[in-house]
């Protein structure tokens, strides 16, 4: 097996994780919002997802090292919302056990305390296609027993045959929803990390029945990783060890 000899950042574990996101996609859209799970859809597109198309959010599809390769303008991206070959990960102020998101407000509706991005793609998005999320710092007040408005739909607000919240990936670990009732499970918890700080940092209970240990990567992912994807280093800024 191809195991990297060198140590991996946290960082670098959770770009990995975010990588495996993609495992089996195929020809799809990635469409992964902040740097670290960018640096898991290149990653993967450049090891185990050869076909997966990376948008620049703009107008274009780029290669992972940045090149133009294809058009598609904003509208386009609609298009493939709806059909659905598309996975999203997006961030998450607030996050509950059936896999609700919340990126538009803290507080009471009537009167929030905290304007943040709004509704967005989020409803959409979950309605229509593979979703997961990244959460780069993994405490109580993300993983809430219930949001205060939601964007993402959770498992508890069935919206059709489409819907497919896959993972979530956070500094601390990796979980899923993969339950009899679809309430999210601790899958795997970051080198380093115990299981018991990932349910402290959770207000709610956690299926943690059998935990593995979040991968290393590979020498090969490691080396793209840092010489080609984040030669900067930016990515352990996001995610200290
Ligand atoms: C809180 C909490 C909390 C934050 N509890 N308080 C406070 C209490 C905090 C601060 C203040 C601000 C398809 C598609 C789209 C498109 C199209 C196409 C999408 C439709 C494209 C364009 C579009 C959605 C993509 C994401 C989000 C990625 C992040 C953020 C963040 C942080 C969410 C983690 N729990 N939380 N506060 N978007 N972004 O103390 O108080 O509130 O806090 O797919 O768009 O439109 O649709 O959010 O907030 O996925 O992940 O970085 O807003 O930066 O600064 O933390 O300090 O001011 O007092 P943030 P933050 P204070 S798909």
């Amino acid at each position: 097996v191809d195991v990297a000899v060198e140590t991996a950042t946290r960082a670098e574990i959770c770009a990995v994780a975010c990588a495996d996101l993609f495992l089996g996609a195929g020809e799809i859209l990635a469409s992964p919002m902040g740097l670290i799970p960018s640096l898991g859809a290149r990653l993967a597109r450049l090891t185990s997802e050869p076909d997966l198309l990376l948008s620049d959010g703009e107008a274009f599809l780029l290669t992972p090292e940045s090149t133009v390769e294809g058009w598609m303008p904003y509208r386009r991206v609609f298009d493939v919302v709806a059909h659905g070959r598309r996975h999203v990960v997006m961030g998450a102020n607030q996050l509950d056990r059936f896999g609700n998101q919340n990126i538009s407000a803290i507080g009471d509706h009537a009167k929030p305390t905290r304007q943040l991005l709004g509704f967005r793609g989020a409803p959409g998005n979950t309605a229509n296609h593979r979703t997961s999320y990244w959460v780069p710092r993994h405490n109580p007040r993300v993983f809430v027993d219930a949001v205060d408005v939601v964007s993402g739909v959770g498992y508890d607000h069935a919206v059709g045959p489409f819907h497919d919240v896959h993972r979530v990936v956070t500094n601390l670990a990796v979980l899923d929803f993969d339950t009899p009732d679809h309430s999210m499970r601790l899958v795997s918890v970051h080198p380093g990390v115990d299981v018991d700080d990932v349910l402290r940092q959770t207000s709610f209970p956690l299926e943690h029945d059998e935990v593995d240990e979040t991968r290393q990567p590979t020498d090969v992912e490691l080396d793209l990783l840092r010489t080609v994807l984040d030669p900067a280093g930016a990515r352990n800024r996001e995610v200290p060890s």
